[in-house]
């Protein structure tokens, strides 16, 4: 058998939105420039998922986790690692539902324990959008929310505030963090990604105390929509102006109903191109990614993936109600509106995993 390296594994978690798939193709990138293979690894659960477009739009060796959060799936989360191999990544990187929490106890030590040889891992990385940290300690942010929040940082070996590059002067937090980090600028990524290749600090260092009755009540809040489909336009448009007046108006319509988003996501791909955008609030101006550029096309295929605080039957009909605007033909491939159910992990270590050396 050909010599197989021993790859990194590194979690990348936080909140929705809070810029776990931003960091990473940033990263990835820049990983690939210095020679380097990298592979990801996409979560969710339902399956259809913008982010694994886009990782595979940006030509990463990507496999989808569906169905469930890695700690509910975990052995298909070594199953999708175990078919990278077959690419000899240098790293792979993981990105957990942004609903989940307890991912030290359900993943890293279970990694630790029991795949150590197969996988360098990689301290665990939380992202926190600095926005949301202020609303939680102000206690502004929606109760359910801000617990997830909270348990996800205190299980953080690397404490990252993402988006630093809204702010004049790194982000004063209620919380200490490690880096401050911005995948739009570059801006803390090298230092980051020091740490994540080489650092001595330990993997899975915390373990929470969870209250499953109360982390499942808290994800329940949260409306779930993942639609695929096929659109065949009756004029040509590029994927922009598609995907563009889509989000708008969806946007204008939960913000109408008094649903607030947590995090809306598009992809259009179409032969000449592709778009990918989203906000992470109601009303936000989308920053889009892809190619602006791209010409006009009657076939696009898109990606619509909703998470907000409100009745997900409700956010299916407004979903549906905006692509029946759409001038042309529209064929569902595949639309899951849902409350994320109970998580039940398939490991749940009570002790940390000690290093063997
Ligand atoms: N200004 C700025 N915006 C960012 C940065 N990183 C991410 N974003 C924006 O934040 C939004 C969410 O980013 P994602 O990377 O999709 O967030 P995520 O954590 O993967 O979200 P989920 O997969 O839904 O949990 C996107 O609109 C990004 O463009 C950043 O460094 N700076
Ligand atoms: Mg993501």
């Amino acid at each position: 058998m050909a010599h197989q390296k021993t790859p990194v594994l590194a979690l990348v978690g936080g909140f929705l939105g809070a810029g776990k798939t931003t960091l990473i193709l940033h990263a990835a990138g820049l990983l690939r420039a210095r020679g380097l293979r990298v592979a990801v690894i996409t979560n969710d659960q339902d399956s259809g998922l913008v982010d694994t477009k886009l990782a595979e739009a940006r030509e990463f060796s990507t496999r989808e986790v569906g169905g469930g959060c890695f700690c509910c799936r975990f052995s298909d989360l070594m199953e999708a690692a175990a078919q990278l191999l077959e690419y000899q990544p240098d790293v792979i990187f993981a990105e957990p539902v942004g609903s989940c929490v307890d991912i030290s106890a359900t993943i890293m030590q279970p990694l630790k324990a029991y795949h150590r040889d197969a996988y360098r891992l990689a301290p665990y990385t939380v992202l926190i959008d600095p926005e949301l940290a202020r609303r939680v300690y102000r206690d502004e942010a929606d109760p359910d929310v801000g617990f997830l929040f909270q348990k996800q940082i205190a299980e953080a070996d690397m404490l990252c505030a993402a988006k630093i590059d809204r702010y004049s002067s790194l982000p004063e937090l209620p919380m200490p963090f490690d880096f401050g980090i911005s995948a739009l600028t570059g801006q803390g990524v090298d230092e980051w990604l020091a740490e994540v290749l080489h650092s001595t600090r330990v993997a899975g260092a915390r373990l929470l105390d969870v209250d499953y009755g109360r982390y499942a009540e808290a994800e329940a809040a949260l409306g779930w929509l993942n639609l695929h489909a096929d659109v065949e336009l009756s004029e040509a448009l590029s994927p922009g102006s598609l995907a563009g007046p889509v989000l708008d108006r969806l946007d204008q319509l939960l913000t109408e109903a008094g649903i607030v988003i947590a995090h809306l996501k598009i992809f259009d791909q179409a032969a000449s191109g592709y778009i990918k955008a989203g906000i992470c609030a109601n009303g936000d101006e989308p920053s889009p990614d892809g190619d602006l550029t791209a010409s006009p096309e009657r076939r696009h295929e898109i990606v619509i993936n909703l998470r907000a605080i409100g009745d997900p039957e409700r956010l299916q009909r407004m979903v549906e109600e905006t692509l029946a605007r759409v001038n042309g033909t529209v064929t569902v491939r595949h639309v899951g509106a849902f409350r994320p159910a109970a998580p039940k992990p398939e490991h749940r270590f009570g002790t940390i995993t000690q290093a063997l050396d």
